[in-house]
């Protein structure tokens, strides 16, 4: 209220402190004026303080590290050819790792998760398993390992998974083994082995009967082969097949004077063909090497009756496992003055692997009845008895040895 007419003096305003002149009341407004502009100085100033500080509180907010609720362990990688079960790293969860198929694990199977955040264990990974570890590769082949399989390499003249099989396309001799000749085998052989890096023909042939190129045996040469021979024979000229050295007939024998050179398969054998001692009235004579013959005895006494009238002797060369039944030796007379002849097995070494039987009226025959195999000698006697009216009229005896070879050839 400034009313004037309130105050009695002109130029005076009324107040509630009573009636101020003009320059009292323009002395207050200048006062006023100048707190409101400290105030809002203060005022600002402090606003100004306060959105500091709520900078700094929130900064202290954003800073400040919170309590985890969920405390976990790093990732962990799912190993190579494999897999990894469980998803969660949380503290006290478990991680499994498996492996692929033809893959084994090393390391940790199973990782915890550690309360330190951390995990148990080792990191696994998979490990190819060797599958050449059981050497499946034959014939010198050699094993490159897969993943769940393996590879043969194999060396020439051997094919197949695991390089069982001789090469299909040089497999010609049990083909044409039929066909050929040994000696066209040998041309045959060669001229495929020209064709080729050199072959071991030795390995690719000769490990199979079927296949064999040797008798005996088998020396790879570059380029080609050579087949050898043991001792006591020579390489045939078909170059595959050895044939027994005679010894007895070129002198390369060491036979003593009085002893007989005979030829066998693979060597020679002295023998001394000796007639019986004399006995009870009778005794023998040699008319040939190889022959025997009774002197003329009085036939009124036993023995001089029941003697042979001829002991032969026969040394028969023969190789190793011959096929059975097989003749060895007929026996027959030329002096045949009777009406029957019989002949029968007397006595021997080894004599039950021989039989013997009649082949024609005036002949028998001695036969090998089971395969021997060498080196061996087999010793039987045969007795050959001559009958008129079944009389005996005389006997002959036959003593033969067989010489059997180391060898099949
Ligand atoms: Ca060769
Ligand atoms: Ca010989």
């Amino acid at each position: 209220g400034n009313s004037a007419e309130n105050c009695p003096f002109p130029d005076t305003w009324a107040f509630s402190q009573g009636c101020l002149s003009k320059r009292q009341v323009l002395s207050t407004i200048r006062q006023m004026q100048k707190l409101l502009s400290t105030q809002e100085a203060a005022q600002l100033q402090g606003m100004r303080n306060l959105k500091k500080q709520l900078t700094v509180l929130q900064n202290s907010v954003h800073k400040q590290i919170l309590p985890d609720p969920w405390p976990s362990c790093p990732h962990l990688a799912v190993p190579m050819n494999g897999r990894k079960l469980g998803r969660k790293a949380l503290v006290g969860h478990e991680v499994h790792f498996l492996c692929d198929a033809g893959f084994h694990l090393v390391g940790s199977e199973t990782r915890t998760c550690l309360d330190n955040r951390t995990w148990s264990g080792q990191q696994p990974f998979c490990k190819s398993i060797n599958d050449c570890a059981s050497n499946p590769c034959a014939n010198g082949g050699t094993c490159v390992d897969g993943i769940e399989r393996y590879t043969c390499l194999c060396p020439s003249g051997w094919s197949g998974s695991n390089c069982q099989s001789p090469v299909t396309g040089l497999d010609i001799p049990i083909v044409l083994r039929s066909a050929i000749t040994s000696s066209h085998l040998h041309a045959l052989v060669v001229s495929i082995s020209a064709l080729l890096p050199d072959v071991d023909e030795c390995q690719l042939f000769q490990s199979r009967w079927q296949t064999r190129i040797c008798v005996h045996d088998c020396v790879n040469l570059p380029g080609s082969y050579r087949c050898i021979c043991p001792q006591g024979y020579l390489l045939n000229t078909d170059l595959n097949t050895c044939n027994d050295v005679d010894e007895c007939t070129n002198s390369q024998h060491n036979c003593s004077r009085g002893e007989i050179c005979v030829n066998v398969f693979g060597g020679f054998r002295c023998v001394r063909p000796e007639c019986p001692k004399p006995r009870h009235n009778t005794s023998y004579i040699k008319t040939s090497a190889f022959q025997c013959e009774r002197n003329p005895c009085p036939m009124d006494s036993k023995a001089c009756r029941t003697a042979a009238n001829s002991i032969s002797f026969h040394y028969l060369p023969l190789q190793s496992n011959r096929t059975v039944p097989r003749v060895l030796f007929k026996m027959s007379t030329t002096r045949f003055v009777g009406d029957s002849l019989r002949f029968a097995i007397t006595g021997g070494r080894g004599h039950s692997t021989f039989a013997v039987q009649r082949s024609d009226r005036q002949t028998g025959e001695l036969i090998l009845t089971s395969p021997v195999a060498g080196p061996a000698v087999l010793e039987v006697e045969l007795e050959m008895s001559e009958f008129a009216r079944r009389v005996l009229l005389g006997k002959h005896i036959f003593r033969v040895m067989t010489f059997i070879s180391q060898y099949e050839f």
